[in-house]
């Protein structure tokens, strides 16, 4: 629920590692920055790299980009214990107010990780063609109920074998209509579409007329940790199905 219609839309752009979140971050800063007010949080394990990467593409203040790191499960950090994103947008809001827009980049460690609808209004989820065109038939919470899905990197579809519109058809079918966006940041036309799509929207939040959706909780799921780090990967916590999952 929006405390204000006045309070800036919180829009989570989540996805696997390497679909294109960080690049999709900045087209919309670049295709929005004119007419919104706009902020960027990011989600890193154990370093700033994306919020670094944002400001040097040099497509917002970058003081006006900042960044949560959550530790080993980025995924806790948008779904069960949101308090250090909240209070990142929070001051995000505070510091450049009034914000439109505060864009939520996920740490994409798994293929169905979703935020919580304490922390975002509405998020979007992206796959890439580069993912193979099986994954979109595949599902998972974000893919079947995110407010947008996005099949990024479509110029790449040639070079990986994948049908773009038989890929978007499935997600459709997934999604039981739900919007599904082809995007490629080299294609203006797939950009028009998103920046469109992300105008109504805040349209809709301004006007009261946006109701937040909840995706889901992921599914229950275990998966290894990276092997360069030295911390102790194994250990629970909870999701809010009580689906206690192992670390392995
Ligand atoms: N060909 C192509 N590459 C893209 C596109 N969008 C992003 N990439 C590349 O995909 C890689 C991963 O992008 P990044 O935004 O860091 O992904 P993230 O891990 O989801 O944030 C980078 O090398 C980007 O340059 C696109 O539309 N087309
Ligand atoms: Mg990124």
């Amino acid at each position: 629920m929006p405390d204000s219609p006045s309070r800036s839309l919180r829009l989570g752009i989540a996805g696997p590692v390497g679909v294109g979140k960080s690049s999709l971050i900045a087209t919309l800063c670049r295709a929005l920055g004119d007419e919104l007010a706009l902020g960027v949080i990011t989600n890193d394990i154990y370093t700033d790299e994306d919020a670094r990467f944002l400001r040097s593409a040099g497509v917002l203040a970058p003081e006006r980009i900042r960044a949560v790191e959550t530790g080993a499960c980025p995924h806790t950090a948008i779904r069960d214990d949101v308090t250090a994103n909240l209070l990142a947008v929070e001051d995000l809001e505070q510091d450049f107010a009034p914000l439109d827009l505060v864009l939520i980049e996920s740490g994409g460690d798994n293929l169905t990780a979703t935020f919580s609808p304490a922390l975002v209004d509405a998020q979007l989820f992206v796959l890439d063609v580069a993912g193979g065109g099986d994954v979109a038939r595949k599902g998972g919470p974000g893919i079947a109920r995110a407010d947008l899905l996005i099949v990024n990197k479509t110029d790449l579809a040639p070079h990986v074998g994948v049908d773009v519109s038989a890929m978007v058809a499935d997600a459709r079918t997934a999604r039981a209509g739900a919007p599904v966006i082809a995007l490629s940041r080299h294609d203006p036309h797939s950009v028009a579409q998103l920046r469109a799509w992300v105008l109504a929207l805040v349209d809709r939040h301004r006007s009261g007329d946006h109701t937040p959706i909840d995706p889901g909780p992921m599914a229950p799921h275990s998966h290894a940790h990276d092997d360069d780090h030295d911390h102790d990967a194994h250990h629970e916590h909870p999701h809010d199905a009580d689906d206690h999952h192992d670390h392995g």
